[in-house]
């Protein structure tokens, strides 16, 4: 089941998230709703506060090329256990910040570990477009957007931006 998207600024979204205890059949639930939201959108990323839910739970996958088999990642209480020195500059979007993108400069390379749907350990290190969307994600947990990056003149600009898209959505119904 699709879930609607929350749009900032929402209190929801500048929340700590909470630690998920035990990967029940709920939280599975959840997960395959943000999957099919996330591919939706569509999006390369979702994380559980933008469908207005308080947990740690993250879903990614960052396979763009048509043909390649989707990679469909399901990451409960994920932690960033190690960064590269080097940086990367992508220029990132976020669904709940609908058709504004600015360049943020994150760690290059991000091992993480996480706990996934069959609530089993993993790890990995992520790189490219997956290491940035991971840090967006795990950032989302933390109530943290990534215009939280930009020069506060440029936040201000998306985020009245995102009060009238906001009225205009509540007027239309
Ligand atoms: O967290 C989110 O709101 C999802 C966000 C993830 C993200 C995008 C870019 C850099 C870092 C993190 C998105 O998916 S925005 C949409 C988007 O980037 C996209 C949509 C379709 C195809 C490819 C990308
Ligand atoms: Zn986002």
């Amino acid at each position: 089941m699709k879930r609607p998207i929350l749009i900032h600024p929402d209190p929801r979204l500048k929340k700590v998230a909470k630690p998920v205890v035990d990967v029940s059949d709920a939280l599975r639930e959840l997960a395959d709703d943000m999957l099919e939201t996330m591919y939706d959108a569509p999006g390369i990323g979702l994380a559980a506060p933008q469908v207005g839910v308080m947990d740690r739970l993250i879903v990614l996958d960052c396979i763009k090329k048509e043909g390649e088999s989707p990679r469909p990642l399901v990451m409960f209480n994920p932690e960033v256990i190690a960064s590269s020195e080097e940086e990367n500059t992508y220029e990132e979007g976020c669904l709940s910040i609908p058709e504004q993108y600015a360049d943020v400069t994150r760690p290059a390379d991000v091992t993480v570990r996480w706990i996934d749907r069959d609530g089993a350990l993993q790890e990995e290190t992520f790189d490219g477009l997956w290491a940035t969307c991971v840090q967006h994600e795990i950032d989302h947990l933390e109530g943290k957007l990534f215009i939280d990056y930009l020069r506060p003149l440029k936040r201000q600009m998306i985020t009245r931006k995102m009060v009238k898209l906001k009225r205009e959505m509540a007027r239309a119904g």
